[in-house]
């Protein structure tokens, strides 16, 4: 027995502010400009957004480095604006849930400001300090170290110089988080998604920065002293977990989060403990086993899975491990059929559902990312070739999935009536939401009926998971509920292939071409999907 909760029927959308929706001519999308396509994502269904950062902030990360936590950056708007949104989507059924930063904040943090005043300073210990730089690097290239000139020390900072790690061995940073998580919610935010939880409970010195050991005791200390006794989605972004980590976090008698993003399939797309840049052919058998894993392990009760294809960081995932050119409308009806009928809370990166694609990169001055600009002259400094690096950020930089929501086919896609902060995609002409509101068969209507699925079915939510023996190029699933079976089916190429079995077929359900009458044998076309209802014998 399980308490059932809004979160695990919920779907959530992910708002890149900055690239969403521009509403006062400055080619910067803002707060405003979200709360004026709030019909449109009611339309779609969803009813969570995950908002990225919009606090105030100097942007060296776009918004991941904060430089106040309870006020706006001015190029988003202000705190009525803020204000004015929560209201809205409210009226449109739609709960906000904020990015929470606090693994490290920006320099210009008053925090930080106070802390380099001197060694003796009140603040001083919110950051972490030490006499001598050790071999810990930095996720955007070089040592995680910098020098402080005034004090000769360094301070460690896992991500940019201009993001220095709060201390949370310190009683006041985490009381003083705490405080600020309340102010938040008692602003009627719906829940947080926790900006690089796993690096929090780090033990510098030990050159330990995932799964710390105090990590567990933090969270579940956070969750007493903010949300613990309120119904609100908290989802932690864990690089480093696996399905018993995610169970130490989303196990509902541990008191810490609701669920974790979880990696482990994402990182398929290079070798293990080598660089993102170097990329690899997708192992569509590993991607199958480590998916249903996940599916299986965190049974419910126990523990809860996010669903994810795409985020800000991630390439998208159809250029990369689909098909964004010949077959893209099949191809991403496909990926969303695979994902929306699993076990766990989709989230739906900005985008996705009109089957927006990578960009076509070409030199570093068309790129704004600080992990791309860095990397590019680390690698360059190392003798790689500049067209060889372009070929990395091509594949999976995170500007791919930043460049400008496509809304229609008017200039810069009507994101913006100025210049845009980071090219609009040559496509959108053909690839925007409303060319796709218009047509029927777009991918927009089979998320739309993935989400109404999910929102009328049990099955759909709570079902038990079981992976079908097929070839590599197919992933077949059975859902099992209440003693009915449900049977989704993927071509997961851009080849023909047969899908055989001895289940005998009820009611459709869902495909994006047909639903076959007889399941002994049906020969998929490339990225063809459908799920029908089992009759059981
Ligand atoms: O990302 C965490 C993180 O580790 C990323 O740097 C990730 O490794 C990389 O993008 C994939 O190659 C979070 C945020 O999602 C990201 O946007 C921030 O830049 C980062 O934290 C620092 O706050």
């Amino acid at each position: 027995t399980f308490e059932k909760k809004w979160w695990q029927t919920a779907v959530a959308y992910q708002v890149y502010p900055r690239s969403f929706q521009d509403s006062d001519g400055d080619g910067i999308g803002d707060i405003k400009g979200i709360t004026s396509r709030l019909d449109y994502l009611e339309k779609l269904g969803i009813t969570a957004i995950w908002l990225s950062p919009v606090y105030a902030s100097p942007m060296d990360d776009n918004g991941y480095d904060i430089s106040d936590y309870e006020d706006i950056a001015s190029i988003f708007g202000d705190m009525a604006a803020m204000d004015e949104l929560l209201a809205e989507a409210d009226k449109h059924g739609i709960k906000i849930i904020m990015d929470l930063v606090v693994n490290h904040t920006s320099d210009e943090h008053a925090w930080f400001v106070e802390a380099k005043k001197s060694k003796d300073n009140e603040f001083r210990d919110y950051y972490v300090w030490r006499d001598q730089p050790n071999n810990l690097t930095s996720a955007f290239s070089g040592s995680a170290w910098e020098r402080d000139e005034a004090s000769g020390q360094y301070y460690l900072h896992l991500f940019s110089k201009k993001q220095p790690d709060l201390n949370w061995e310190n009683e006041k940073v985490r009381q003083a988080v705490y405080d600020m998580m309340n102010f938040w919610i008692d602003k009627g935010v719906g829940g947080f998604r926790m900006d690089v939880i796993d690096l929090i409970g780090k033990i510098p010195d030990d050159e330990i920065t995932g799964n710390g050991p105090k990590l567990h005791d933090y969270l579940h200390e956070m969750n007493q002293a903010t949300f613990g006794d309120k119904d609100l989605l908290t989802v932690g972004e864990t690089w480093g977990a696996t399905p018993e980590i995610a169970k130490l976090y989303s196990a509902p008698e541990r008191e810490e989060l609701s669920m974790v993003f979880q990696f482990e399939h994402i990182s398929l797309s290079h070798e293990p403990d080598q660089p993102k840049w170097d990329v690899i052919d997708l192992d569509k058998s590993k991607l199958k086993t480590i998916i249903s894993k996940w599916q299986t392990d965190l049974a419910v009760g126990q523990g809860w899975n996010s669903l994810f294809w795409n985020n800000h960081d991630l390439p998208r995932a159809i250029s990369i491990w689909g098909n964004d050119a010949e077959h893209r409308v099949q191809c991403a009806k496909a990926f969303a059929i695979l994902l929306h009928l699993m076990r766990g809370t989709p989230f739906i990166y900005q985008g996705e559902e009109i089957g927006m694609t990578n960009y076509p990169f070409e030199t570093i001055d068309q790129v704004e990312d600080i992990e791309s600009v860095n990397m590019y002259a680390e690698r360059l400094a190392q003798g790689y070739k500049p067209e060889d690096i372009m070929a990395s950020i091509r594949a999976v930089g995170r500007d791919n999935a930043r460049t400008p929501m496509q809304w229609d086919a008017t200039d810069n896609a009507g994101f913006t009536t100025g210049q845009p902060w980071l090219a609009v995609n040559t496509n959108y002409q053909t690839i925007n939401a409303e060319a796709a509101l218009a047509d029927k068969d777009s991918i927009f209507y089979t998320y739309q009926k993935l989400i109404a699925l999910r929102k009328q079915n049990d099955w759909v939510v709570y079902g038990d998971y079981e992976l079908l023996e097929t070839s590599d190029d197919i992933f077949a699933y059975l859902r099992h509920f209440e003693g009915r079976q449900y049977l989704v089916v993927v071509n997961f190429s851009d080849a023909t292939a047969l899908f055989e079995s001895q289940l005998t077929g009820g009611k459709g359900i869902i495909a994006n071409r047909q639903i076959p009458n007889d399941l002994t044998k049906v020969l998929l076309q490339p990225w063809d999907a459908f799920a029908i209802e089992v009759v059981s014998d």
